[in-house]
C-alpha cells in the first residue's frame, strides 16, 4: 500500500506525503479518505441530476457537505469512522440514483463514471482499499486537469466545512449544497477543459463567499454581533474544561451544562473568538482563552491538566500523558479517543463524560496570563468607521495589511511575526483564523485608541474583511477594490484556506502574497494563470515585502 495527498501547506517537498502524512495521517486513512471523496462524487453525480428534475435529497445534501469536512487535514484519522461514512455514501447514491431513475428512466446513452455505479465485494476496509489506487489524487495523469480538480475539491472542503457549521446552527442554503455537488461531479467530467474547470474554481470562490456571509448570519443571528472583549489568558484555580476547534453549539452546549458546577470553560485555538458573542460571553464561567494556535497542543493540553474537548480541526496526534482526558466530537476523531455522540433532533449533547473527567482532574493551578482584545468583526468595525476614515484622512493611518489565515509549524512562518512588529506604525493588521496567534500577544499599540490589531475571528470571519473592504470601497468611491489602502499577505495551511484565497480573488482582490509556499497541488501551469490575471506572489522578505506593500505594489 501507498498513499499520496498533497491537500496542505506542510506536504512533504511541497510535492505530496507518500509514505505518511505530516499530520499524522497514515497510510490506510488516506487511502481510505481518498474514496470517500470518490463515493461523494457517485452521490453528487446523481444528486446533481436529480436537482435538474426539480427534484433532491437533502439528507444526501448535508451528508456530502459532512463527509467532506471530514476529509479536511486533521479532522478525521479513524479507519472505522471513515469506512462507515463510505458504506453509507454508497447506500445514499443508490437512493439517489433510484430517485432519479424513477423519474426519469434508466435509459443512459453516455458512459456512466465508475463512481455513479461502483460497488465492492463486501463493505469491509480491506475491500475499499482495494479501489484506493484507482481513485487517488494521482489517478488523474494530465497535471494541470489534476490540479485544477484537486483545487475546486480542496476549495470545495473548505465550503463545505462551513456549511456544516451553519446547518448546525439551522442556516442552509440549497445553491450551496447544489455547488458543492456540481464542483464535485465535474471531477468526473473527461469532457471538461482546463478553462471550464477555472471557471469552477472561481465559482468555488464566489460560493465561498456566500457560505461565509451565510455562516456569519447563522453565528450572529444566534449569539449576537461579535464585542470588543478583553479575554483572560490565565488559569483560574478550579476544575477546567478545554474546547478547542471552531463549533460554537457544542461550546454554549458545554457552557450550559456546567453552569453552577464550579467548572472554568477555556478557550483554545479557534476557538478563540467565542469570548466575543454576548451570547457566550454572558456565562462567568467562559473564564478566557489558554494556550495558542493548534500545533502547540501537545504541550498544552499536556500542561493543561483538564478535560479537553476537540469540536473540529486541528487535531494532532494525542499523546499518551493526555490521551484519557481528551474528547472529540462532531466530525473530528481519532482512534481510542473517546467520542461524544451526535445531538439527537431536539435534544443537546451529552457532555456528562467531558463534565465528569473535569471534576476528577481537580482543581488546576491558577497562572496569570496576559489581556488580549478581540471582536473586531464588521459589526464593530462599521461602527467604527467615522473613525477610521477620518485617520485615513489624517494621514495617520496609510493601510490596512490582511495578515487573515492559519498558522503551521513550519519555522519560516516567523514571517509574520517579524512583519508584524516591522509594519510601520501607521499601519492596521486586520486578522482572522489562527495565523493570528504568531503576533497577537506583541504589544503592537494603537493609532488613537485603534488597536494595530484588529481581530475579526475565526478564519471563516476572514469574511469581515471581504465586507469591510466593500463597505470601504463604496465609501470612499473607488471603482476597484485594488485601489484600496489595503494589502493581503495570507497565511494558509488546510483546505478552508483554499476555500478564503478563492473567495478574495473570485471577489477581484489582486496582489495576495501567500504564506509561507505556494499549494503544492498548483502545477506551474496553474500557478501561472493566477499569476497573470491575480498577480498572486509568495512571500519573500519582510522588509521588502512591506516596501513593496507599502507602495501597493
Ligand atoms: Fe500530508 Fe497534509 Fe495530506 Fe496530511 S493532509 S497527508 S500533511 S498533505
Ligand atoms: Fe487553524 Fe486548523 Fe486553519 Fe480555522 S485550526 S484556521 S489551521
Amino acid at each position: 500500500m501507498s498513499m499520496f495527498c498533497y491537500q496542505c501547506q506542510e506536504t512533504v517537498h511541497n510535492t505530496g506525503c507518500t509514505i505518511k502524512g505530516v499530520c499524522g495521517k497514515n497510510e490506510e486513512v488516506a487511502n481510505l479518505l481518498d474514496v470517500l471523496v470518490f463515493t461523494l462524487k457517485g452521490i453528487s453525480f446523481w444528486n446533481t441530476r436529480a436537482r435538474k428534475l426539480g427534484i433532491n435529497d437533502e439528507a444526501a445534501d448535508r451528508f456530502v457537505i459532512e463527509s467532506l469536512f471530514t476529509t479536511i487535514t486533521n479532522v478525521n484519522f479513524d479507519p472505522e469512522v471513515i469506512a462507515r461514512r463510505i458504506e453509507t455514501a454508497l447506500i445514499k447514491r443508490d437512493t439517489v440514483k433510484k430517485m432519479y431513475i424513477d423519474k426519469q428512466g434508466s435509459n443512459f446513452k453516455e458512459k456512466l463514471p465508475d463512481a455513479a455505479t461502483w460497488n465492492p465485494a463486501s463493505n469491509t476496509i480491506s475491500e475499499y482499499l482495494k479501489k484506493a489506487p484507482e481513485v487517488g489524487v494521482l489517478s488523474q495523469k494530465n497535471e494541470d486537469i489534476r490540479s485544477l480538480r484537486e483545487t475546486l475539491i480542496y476549495g470545495l472542503k473548505g465550503i463545505s466545512a462551513y456549511a456544516d457549521h451553519a446547518y448546525i446552527l439551522d442556516k442552509k442554503s440549497d445553491e450551496i449544497f447544489a455547488f458543492v455537488q456540481e464542483g464535485l461531479a465535474a471531477t468526473l467530467d473527461d469532457s471538461l477543459t482546463a478553462d471550464d474547470l477555472v471557471g469552477l474554481v472561481l465559482k468555488a470562490g464566489q460560493t465561498a463567499v456566500a457560505v461565509m456571509a451565510l455562516l456569519d448570519e447563522a453565528n450572529t443571528s444566534r449569539y449576537g454581533s461579535p464585542e470588543i472583549t478583553e479575554v483572560n489568558t490565565g488559569i483560574k484555580t478550579g476544575p477546567g474544561i478545554l474546547v478547542s476547534g471552531h463549533d460554537l453549539l457544542d461550546l454554549e452546549e458545554l457552557l450550559k451544562q456546567t453552569e453552577g458546577k464550579g467548572i472554568n470553560i477555556y478557550t483554545h485555538g479557534e476557538m478563540l473568538p467565542a469570548n466575543a458573542y454576548p451570547a457566550l460571553k454572558k456565562y462567568k464561567h467562559l473564564a478566557g482563552n489558554y494556550g495558542s494556535s493548534w500545533w502547540h497542543q501537545q504541550q498544552e493540553f499536556e500542561a493543561f491538566n483538564g478535560a479537553i474537548l476537540m469540536t473540529t480541526n486541528c487535531l494532532v496526534k494525542p499523546k499518551d500523558t493526555y490521551k484519557d482526558r481528551l474528547f472529540t466530537t462532531g466530525v473530528v476523531g481519532w482512534p481510542d479517543v473517546k467520542h461524544i455522540a451526535p445531538r439527537q433532533p431536539g435534544k443537546q449533547k451529552d457532555f456528562s463524560p467531558v463534565i465528569a473527567k473535569a471534576l476528577n482532574q481537580g482543581n488546576l493551578q491558577a497562572k496569570t496570563g496576559k489581556k488580549l482584545v478581540i471582536g473586531f468583526a464588521h459589526d464593530t468595525v462599521m461602527n467604527n468607521a467615522g473613525k477610521i476614515l477620518e485617520l485615513f484622512q489624517s494621514g495617520k493611518l496609510k493601510r490596512f495589511v490582511v495578515m487573515a489565515g492559519c498558522d503551521g509549524r513550519l519555522a519560516s512562518r516567523e514571517y509574520h511575526t517579524q512583519l508584524a512588529e516591522k509594519l510601520p506604525k501607521d499601519t492596521i493588521i486586520l486578522t482572522a483564523g489562527c495565523a493570528k496567534y504568531r503576533y497577537n500577544m506583541l504589544d503592537l499599540g494603537d493609532i488613537d485608541g485603534i488597536p494595530r490589531v484588529l481581530d475579526s475571528g475565526q478564519c471563516n470571519d476572514s469574511y469581515s474583511w471581504a465586507y469591510v473592504a466593500l463597505k470601504l470601497k463604496e465609501v470612499l468611491g473607488v471603482d476597484d477594490i485594488n485601489d484600496l489602502p489595503i494589502s493581503y499577505n495570507v497565511a494558509w495551511y488546510e483546505q478552508k484556506a483554499v476555500a478564503v484565497l478563492l473567495a478574495l480573488l473570485s471577489l477581484g482582490v489582486k496582489k495576495i502574497r501567500l504564506c509561507p509556499t505556494a499549494p503544492g497541488f498548483v502545477s506551474s501551469n496553474v500557478l501561472k494563470v493566477l499569476q497573470d490575471n491575480f498577480q498572486l506572489m509568495v512571500t519573500t522578505q519582510v522588509d521588502q515585502d512591506i516596501d513593496a506593500m507599502m507602495a501597493g505594489a
